[in-house]
């Protein structure tokens, strides 16, 4: 029984390479990135137990062994190879400096790391930061940008609650991450420059034997197909069929459109993939060109 339970697990064909390796991956043990993390893992069909009290769990259907870690120490694992590869924010990874080899950007996430100061001050450009006291937890991101803009300001290292540091005293002004604006308003400050634009990104190793990244592969593979679905849907719509070549042109499709003809003589069923973006356009232009009855429905996976 539990012979065959192993075997289930790491059958030779689960990382194509027939060896029983495991890739192990760093992912976030609590906080903003946790649920999306393992989101992204539960929607590539791998299965893992919630981890919340554990350092390391192994996938049930998949060679893969998560570690939960604190997000500044994702870096500096994944380059030591205690774990292969890791999910973290490119501020920290920038941060850090660490040398690993970013492989995807994983579009959760995403904030910004910006310089803001007081509301009641009257910004004038970069050149309000001179000489002025900036306080940070992402002192090296934040001497970069000082650097190339050749700026000479103090940088105060603090290792959390940085908006306050105005307010007290402590600072002429803040570099700290933004997402919806709120902690900065409510602490008096405005944002005045942005040094990052930051998400959460997939690392690996720099030097992952062939076993580890053809499981690695795999899994991106897996990202992909759940990354192209969101990014489209799938349209039915009804139509007349003296109107189907203009209603064709319209539609892009993964090849071309499939076209049914309908019960009632004359009209046909035809479907197709929109890409998000240019969704609300073509469907206002179909519509247009005769179409009714136009069903769109979410994709779950989609392989090109
Ligand atoms: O315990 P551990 O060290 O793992 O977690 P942590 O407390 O260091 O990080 P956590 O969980 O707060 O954030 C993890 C990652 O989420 C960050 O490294 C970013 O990549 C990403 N992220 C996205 C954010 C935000 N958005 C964000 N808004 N991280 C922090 N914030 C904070 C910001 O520091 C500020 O205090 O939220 C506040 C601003 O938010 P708004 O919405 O008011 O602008
Ligand atoms: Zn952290």
């Amino acid at each position: 029984m539990q012979e065959s339970f192993i075997k289930k697990k790491y059958a030779p064909m689960e990382n194509g390479t027939g060896d029983n390796e495991i890739l192990k991956l760093a992912i976030q043990k609590s906080g903003r990135l946790f649920e999306d993390s393992v989101k992204i893992l539960k929607d590539c069909g791998i299965e893992i137990r919630n981890g919340h009290n554990r350092l390391k769990v192994e996938a049930d259907n998949f060679p893969i062994e998560i570690y939960f870690l604190r997000d500044d120490d994702i870096p500096q694992y994944v380059e030591d190879g205690v774990a292969d590869a890791g999910i973290v924010g490119e501020n920290v990874l920038y941060e850090k400096g660490k040398e690993v080899a970013v492989l995807e950007r994983l579009a959760f996430g995403k904030c910004r790391l910006s310089i803001a100061v007081e509301r009641k001050e009257e910004y004038t450009g970069l050149q309000f930061l001179h000489h002025k006291r900036i306080a940070t937890s992402y002192p090296f991101l934040l001497e970069q940008f000082l650097k190339k803009n050749q700026l000479d300001a103090e940088i105060h290292e603090i290792s959390g609650s940085v908006e306050i540091a105005p307010g007290i005293g402590l600072a002429d002004a803040v570099c700290d991450l933004v997402s919806s604006g709120s902690t900065l308003f409510m602490n008096g400050l405005k944002e005045v420059e942005t040094i990052l634009h930051s998400q959460a990104v997939l690392i690996k190793n720099v030097s992952l034997n062939k076993s580890k990244l053809a499981i690695l592969e795999k899994l991106i593979f897996r990202m992909h197909a759940v990354q192209q679905a969101k990014h489209n849907k799938y349209v039915l719509l009804n139509a007349p069929n003296d109107s189907l070549e203009r209603i064709i042109s319209l539609l892009p499709g993964m090849k071309s459109p499939s076209v049914l003809p309908l019960a009632e003589p004359g009209w046909s069923s035809v479907h197709s993939v929109l890409q998000e973006d240019e969704f609300w356009e073509i469907i206002e232009k179909l519509k247009d060109a005769g179409a009714e009855g136009i069903l769109v429905i979410p994709i779950e996976k989609m392989i090109v």
